[in-house]
């Protein structure tokens, strides 16, 4: 048979094209080549096709299409290999195939499948991988046949992959598959996962399933160095026993077959001796050990030891002290590994290893000594800039290469959770430079404590190191939802909705940026309908994924986050409704929403995990914006119902560690705010009292001990109604206490402290105290321990008066509410289940106390026809229970 030359579409040079719904950069049109803009495999197949991932270098489309037959012929080449084959032949057979044959050529009737063998190319008019870098591949589906020529064996494993992903799935043979011609090859020669971390190692089921998927994702390598396997660090001499050396030989040889290099890294550092030929030999007869049993590629990472205090003193005798003598002694052992064991041993890979300055790119006595006596072809793991960099760039890893003088091998802290283990990190990797995996040996991932979890994030790491030109991170990311996902979209929305409340990290700082936007519009446009069924898919989502979600070790990796994840969303859907209905006038229903949050935050922040040491540890979801929702509408509650809030302080300034402005109201004069610089002209901290109020003595207390020199040296402290008009309340120079009373009758919302020039030192202030004349609380019952009679007018109704003792005949409780004026309303808010009753009274004028109404339920509001008043009080019924009051809101206080 002649295979007819294949029509092409020319499209001119650097195109995006959608090839199973991914959007792929494609460098200029061949000659012998072009472009159309048809979707092969989802044309072909009755739903929609995976996405290549990761994203190929070059894909064109062609006119032509090969046809699943019953029987397809399978033709190994001198590039192929059992695992590429195994992994065709599946493909085949899920596209439709009902027999998969192997022969020595083309079939005489159905398709062929040419597996390793570029001379099939030619009836394709394809360019073979000849000029393809190692592991790059060419794949064409065309000319009634599908060939997989890879330049070398991973190569073509690679290009069956991308076949898997290409064919359609069918349950009988004639799928149409649409033509191809894909062209690809890796941006960095290494690219995978360095299990690194601290804490619970993963299991051996959880690493046999990684190395599947890094295969299934063109990455290559695994380096095996878990921080809490004694057999690798603490105990790195003793033998393995032989069941665990089973298992490290099952996992090299499940390795093999997925193509990647399982790196075996002993780390010696918390107690080898340099100079020793004993310590020596303890290396390398393990290293034998495991090169036993099938390893070839080997690593001494030497992070996290002490390079100042030494394991012997024969050390300290032949190198000195000081990190030059530390670079001059690990280069020292590296050298006798490289050359008794790497180099005696062909086969074996480039060494690797992991300085004990791994996180910087200065100049040091260390890092030059390793790089001036360290064998040149040990491969150096660096994390960029900072242990987990945000960023990393181009020219730092120009710097890395330099100043170690041997070729970099990133150890990217992302996606790894062992310093923030309350979190699971489900974001994509950012903040890589692009050209970057061009500059380096390759790039490892140190991954999350929880292997499956960690996919998510992997995903995109090996778009990145595989296709950096084309890569962007929020796609990448959305691809692998998809992915892992599965092809039922309630999942696809829930494990998207789940991601984003974990997105977070070092290198994607918003927390759920969809979520927030979903809020940030509801604040705008008040469209609680949207946000309403946002919350609900929320909520549902971890059910939906405990449902439906095919990888089910996420789910139990992700169990407590899950969990939270489904608090949080009933929280904040209680919230909203509280928010609509306040906004609807209805307070009743409001109120007792309002009261249902508290505990249904405290279950949201309930629920842990169990760490390496027993600890339960807490976890996090959606933080600083399931949270802030909450709080906001509670204001928003509290704002429409008149509560004045408690007061609050602010500052122009930054916080200096965990010496929060919030500690300025405490009223413990032993805790401090601290800036984190020194104040200029015009930077001050502001109190705001939540409405006008009538103002007293106003203190603030700045520097403490040790820290005498740190207050405002030259200030002013002024008031304000409205927050944009000030009056000066005093002025003061060279004092850290500053005391000012306000005239009598002055009232004002706001009270701030104002630098009126630069200084030098930086800002503690320990107490900014603004006492209002109004809201003094009398009378009874007493409160019982635990609570106060404040409590019941502090414009917090989270605070609640608790009463002793029932009232006792004629008692009252009396609320002062400054100097008299016109009273529109008085609203009295009880928790559920409250039994105390009284009447509302307003004190005129005259000094007559009036009824205006009685307390009605746990939410009452009675209308005053806007008497004048100056006092309000509850005076108790006979009879009445132990009251609680959660507030009391006198209307216009405003
Ligand atoms: O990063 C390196 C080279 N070493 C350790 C890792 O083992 C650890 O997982 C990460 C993140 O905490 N930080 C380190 O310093």
């Amino acid at each position: 048979m002649t295979p007819r030359p294949p029509r092409l579409t020319a499209l001119g040079t650097a195109a995006t094209l959608l090839v199973g719904g991914l959007l792929t950069a494609v460098p200029p049109a061949r000659a012998d080549g072009g472009l159309r803009t048809a979707i092969p495999a989802k044309a072909a197949a009755g739903r929609a096709a995976p996405a290549i991932t990761p994203t190929p270098q070059s894909v064109k489309t062609r006119a032509d299409r090969i046809t699943i037959s019953p029987t397809v012929t399978l033709v190994a080449g001198a590039t192929s290999d059992e695992s590429a084959l195994q992994v065709v032949e599946s493909a085949l057979r899920r596209a439709g195939a009902q027999r998969v044959v192997r022969g020595d050529g083309p079939a005489r009737s159905g398709l062929t499948v040419h597996v390793g063998d570029s001379g099939a190319l030619a009836p394709q008019r394809i360019d073979g991988p000849s000029a393809l870098p190692a592991e790059g591949y060419v794949l064409g589906i065309g000319a009634d046949r599908v060939v997989l020529a890879g330049k070398d064996t991973t190569g073509t494993y690679y290009a069956a992959q991308t076949l898997r992903q290409v064919l359609p799935h069918a349950a009988h043979p004639g799928a149409r598959v649409a033509g191809l011609a894909v062209r690809d090859w890796p941006g960095t020669p290494l690219r995978g996962v360095i299990e690194g971390f601290y804490g619970t190692p993963w299991s051996h089921e959880a690493r046999l399933d990684q190395l599947d998927y890094y295969g299934e994702h063109k990455m290559n390598i695994y380096v095996y160095s878990p921080k809490d396997d004694a057999y690798l660090r603490a105990k790195w001499r003793d033998a393995y026993p032989a069941d665990r050396l089973a298992q490290v030989e099952e996992l090299a040889d499940r390795a093999v077959r997925r193509h990647v290099e399982f790196t075996y890294a002993l780390s010696p550092g918390l107690s080898v001796c340099y100079s020793s030929d004993a310590d020596a030999k303890a290396l390398v007869d393990k290293f034998q050990t495991i090169w036993d049993i099938g390893v070839r590629t080997f690593a001494v990472p030497l992070d996290d030891i002490s390079y100042t205090d030494w394991n012997c003193a024969e050390d300290k005798a032949k190198w000195g002290t000081g990190g030059g003598a530390a670079g001059a002694a690990q280069a020292y052992l590296l050298n006798r590994v490289n050359k008794e064991f790497i180099a005696t041993h062909p086969g074996a890979q480039p060494l690797q290893m992991v300085p004990t300055e791994y996180y910087d790119v200065s100049a040091s006595p260390y890092k030059k000594a390793l790089s001036e006596q360290l064998d040149p072809n040990v491969l150096v793991e660096w994390t960029g800039i900072g242990v987990v960099a945000p960023t990393m760039t181009v020219a730092q890893a120009q710097d890395a290469r330099t100043v170690f003088g041997h070729p970099i091998l990133t150890w990217d802290n992302y996606p790894v959770n062992d310093y923030v283990t309350d979190r699971l990190l489900l974001g994509p990797f950012s903040g890589r430079e692009k050209g970057l995996p061009g500059r380096l040996a390759g790039i490892t991932a140190n991954p999350m404590i929880q292997p499956y979890a960690s996919k998510i994030a992997l995903y995109t790491v090996a778009d990145y190191a595989w296709n950096d030109a084309a890569y962007d991170p929020r796609t990448s990311w959305g691809e692998g939802l998809k992915e892992y996902a599965g092809d039922d979209p309630r999942t696809r929305r829930a494990l998207r909705a789940f991601a984003d409340v974990n997105y977070s990290s070092a290198l994607n700082k918003d927390q759920a940026p969809e979520l927030a936007a979903e809020f940030a519009r509801y604040w705008k446009s008040g469209d609680a309908a949207r946000l309403a069924s946002v919350l609900d898919a929320l909520g549902a989502a971890p059910g939906r994924l405990r449902a439906g979600l095919p990888d089910r070790g996420f789910v139990a990796d992700s169990g407590p986050w899950l969990d939270a994840t489904g608090a949080w969303a009933t929280a904040a859907r209680t919230a909203l409704r509280m928010v609509r209905a306040a906004r609807a006038g209805n307070g009743a229903e409001a109120w007792e929403l309002r009261q249902r949050l508290p505990a249904q935050v405290t279950a949201a922040k309930s629920f842990t995990y169990t760490g390496l040491d027993g600890r339960e540890v807490p976890v996090l979801v959606g933080d600083g914006v399931l949270d802030r929702f909450i709080d906001a509408a509670d204001a928003e509650h509290d704002r429409i119902l008149g509560v004045s809030g408690r007061p609050s302080v602010s500052t122009d300034l930054g916080t200096y560690q965990s010496n929060a402005a919030a500690r300025m109201l405490d009223g413990d004069d032993s805790t401090y705010f601290w800036s984190d610089g020194a104040p200029a002209a015009g930077d001050g901290i502001t109190v705001d009292l939540g409405r006008v109020r009538d103002i007293g003595t106003v203190t603030l207390a700045m520097g403490k001990p040790g820290s005498t020199e740190d207050y405002l040296h030259q200030g002013v402290l002024e008031f304000s109604a409205d927050g944009r008009s000030w009056q000066q309340l005093t002025a003061f120079s060279g004092e850290p206490d500053v005391t000012a009373t306000a005239p009598a009758g002055t009232r004002a919302r706001y009270v701030r402290a104002r630098a009126t020039a630069g200084q030098d030192n930086w800002l503690v202030v320990r107490e900014f105290s603004v006492p209002t004349d109004d809201g003094a609380v009398a009378g009874g019952p007493p409160a019982a321990t635990g609570s106060s009679l404040r409590a019941a007018f502090d414009g917090d109704p989270g605070t609640v008066y608790r009463a002793a003792r029932a009232p006792e005949a004629g008692e009252t409780l009396e609320l002062g509410i400054g100097a008299a004026r016109a009273v529109p309303s008085v609203t009295v808010l009880q928790p559920s289940g409250s039994k105390g009753r009284a009447d509302i009274q307003l004190r005129g004028t005259d000094g007559t106390w009036r009824t205006v109404g009685a307390l009605d339920g746990p939410y009452t509001r009675v209308g005053t026809a806007g008497r004048t008043a100056d006092a309000v009080r509850l005076a108790w019924h006979t009879g009445s229970a132990a009251p609680r009051i959660a507030d009391v809101v006198v209307g216009g206080q405003g």
